[in-house]
């Protein structure tokens, strides 16, 4: 069955907010102000994101006042980094419970090459079938993970994970970027019809960002999900600019570095 993703889109272009950190790293990622899911979700809206991903309870608890002023992407797996188990994302959340929250689409992740892959992709294939009775598009962390994954970053390894999306039926594939031009050309072919929208990183400086993120786009990607390289920024809405120029007007980086003085 084949969902639509145009709603999570512009133009065939997207920008989301990711904020499922406190769960994946723990409160470490935030400051007084971002520890505060409001302060996020205000960015989602202010800064007229494709889509905010959010778990369950943060929606739950803070999501209705924000319904219908920002897609909603629900992610309904998750794990914390205290365990050193071998790379698994149990379900967070149900599809159906998805749904009831105003969900437009939901995310998991999937660690292909973990030792528990097969557990995985049968998780994956029941939210997958399930979100696709409901007409909700899954999109896949696709992240390649464990002890037999040598190089997560390699194009091969990177390839091979786009495809594994393709294959299992999502929708589109967030995924981290080796800032390899060339070679991620080929990561993107690899997912055939699947968008690709890269993942961000740790806070770094704004240059390295944007460079980022306009080689990402030059390698063929459609657009970034990105976390706290927006919301431990000291300009939330000024970055949300920057990266918006280059993703939806295809600016380059200084164009981009001034919308973010200007803001
Ligand atoms: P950032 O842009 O902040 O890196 O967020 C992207 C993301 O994929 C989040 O959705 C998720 O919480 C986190 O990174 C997981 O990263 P990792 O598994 O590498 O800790």
């Amino acid at each position: 069955m084949k969902v639509n993703v145009a709603h999570l889109m512009d133009a065939g272009n997207a920008l989301y907010l990711a904020y499922d950190h406190g769960l994946e790293h723990g409160p470490t990622d935030f400051n007084i102000d971002n520890v505060d899911p409001e302060y996020v979700l205000d960015i989602a809206v202010k800064g007229r994101y494709n889509g905010l991903i959010l778990q369950k309870g943060i929606a739950e608890k803070y999501f209705e006042h924000y319904r219908q002023k920002v897609p909603l992407i629900i992610k309904l797996n998750g794990k914390t980094r205290i365990t050193h188990n071998d790379p698994y994302s149990p379900i967070t959340c149900s599809v159906k419970r998805a749904v009831e929250l105003g969900a437009d689409a939901v995310g998991f992740t999937v660690y292909d090459g973990s030792p528990v892959e097969s557990r995985i992709f049968s998780d994956f294939r029941k939210i997958q079938e399930e979100a696709h009775d409901y007409g909700l598009p899954v999109i896949a962390w696709m992240y390649p993970r464990g002890k037999f994954v040598k190089d997560d970053t390699s194009i091969e390894t990177l390839a091979y994970a786009a495809r594994v999306g393709l294959e299992l039926g999502a929708d589109i594939l967030k995924m981290k970027f080796n800032s390899d031009i060339e070679g991620y050309r080929w990561v993107i072919k690899s997912a055939g019809k699947v968008p690709v929208v890269c993942a961000g990183q740790s806070k770094v400086n704004d240059v390295d960002l944007l460079t980022n993120a306009h080689n990402m786009m030059q390698a063929g990607a459609k657009g970034m999900a990105i976390g706290r390289n927006v919301w431990q920024h000291e300009n939330p809405l000024g970055m949300t600019k920057a990266l918006k120029k280059i993703i939806f007007e295809k600016k380059g980086v200084d164009a981009a570095l001034k919308s973010i003085s200007r803001q």
